[in-house]
């Protein structure tokens, strides 16, 4: 599929999703995201996809924020629609089986931010800078930004960024736990696809298991969190990658995963 915002690559069972609004610093219009949307539901369809990374295009940003040029003259009724739109291509990044992981290569502000914690796993290159500028603009954050980044890096954390607009380089934002890991802006693209190779060695249904016991415990309380955690294991037993994983363990052998 052909798409004007977005350049899209695969390698092997990684997909490479890639922002290309180099004009305005990758920033999200709603189109893109109508695109973004409609590139992760097919992914999400795809048994041969395993890992999808997201990133930006070019050296400057990730992503500098949603719109503004489209958002200052946007209605109520329109900012409803990209709310509606951006909140479900974001939580499809959370809730499609496929691990993701944002290569933050420059700017994650705003929704760009925001995007990037949608992701399961953040790697970012030292070039990058994060931020929630929204407070500065006379709004607040509004693609997950005040859920997801408190429960990232805690309410204290979160407020400060939030109400004081702050823009943090990389080390900073893996200090306090925004960014799993931070390398050399060179090293961006192969430090990502090196997890993503370790992720799709192991078994993909169960990984897809895990995401989602992590991503409904999170949202609920431990009792309820520990339920859910249980169905699913439970699940996994019923799966041929548990038989081959355990198998190939007494034989001595690497397993051979299918992804069922
Ligand atoms: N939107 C539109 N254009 C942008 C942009 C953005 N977010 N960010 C950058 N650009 C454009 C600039 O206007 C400039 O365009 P030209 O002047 O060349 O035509 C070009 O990209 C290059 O940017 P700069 O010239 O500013 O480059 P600098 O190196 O000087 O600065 C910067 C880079 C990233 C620090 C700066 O561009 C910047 O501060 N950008 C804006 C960052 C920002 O405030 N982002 C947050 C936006 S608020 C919603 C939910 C959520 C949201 C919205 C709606 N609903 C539920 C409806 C989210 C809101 C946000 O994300």
């Amino acid at each position: 599929m052909m798409y004007e915002h977005l350049l899209v690559e695969t390698k092997g069972q990684v997909a490479i999703v890639t922002i290309n609004n180099p004009k305005t610093l990758n920033a999200l219009n709603s189109a893109t995201l109508t695109e973004l949307n409609a590139c992760l539901s097919d992914i999400e369809q795809s048994k041969d996809i395993r890992v999808t990374i997201v990133t930006g295009s070019g050296a400057k940003a990730f992503v500098a924020g949603a719109d503004i040029s489209e958002m200052v003259n946007a209605t109520p009724a329109e900012g409803r629609a990209m709310s509606l739109l951006a909140k479900e291509t974001f939580s499809r990044l959370e809730t499609m089986p496929q691990v993701t992981i944002a290569a933050v290569n420059g700017f994650a502000l705003g929704g760009g931010c925001e995007l990037s914690m949608a992701c399961d796993i953040r790697i970012a290159s030292e070039k990058a800078v994060f931020g929630q500028p929204e407070c500065g603009l006379g709004i607040l954050p509004g693609f997950g930004g005040t859920q997801r980044l408190a429960r990232l890096i805690g309410k204290g954390r979160a407020k400060e960024l939030i109400f004081t607009c702050d823009r943090i380089d990389a080390q900073e934002a893996y200090r306090i736990g925004l960014v799993n890991k931070v390398v050399p802006a060179e090293e961006l693209m192969d430090a990502c696809m090196a997890m993503a190779e370790k992720i799709q060695g192991n078994g993909s249904y169960a990984i897809a298991l895990a995401k989602a016991s992590i991503e409904t415990g999170t949202d609920t309380d431990l009792a309820n969190g520990l339920a859910v955690e249980a169905t699913n294991f439970g699940l996994s037993f019923a799966t041929h990658d548990k038989k081959e994983g355990m198998t190939a363990f007494l034989e001595k052998r690497k397993a051979v995963f299918v992804g069922e």
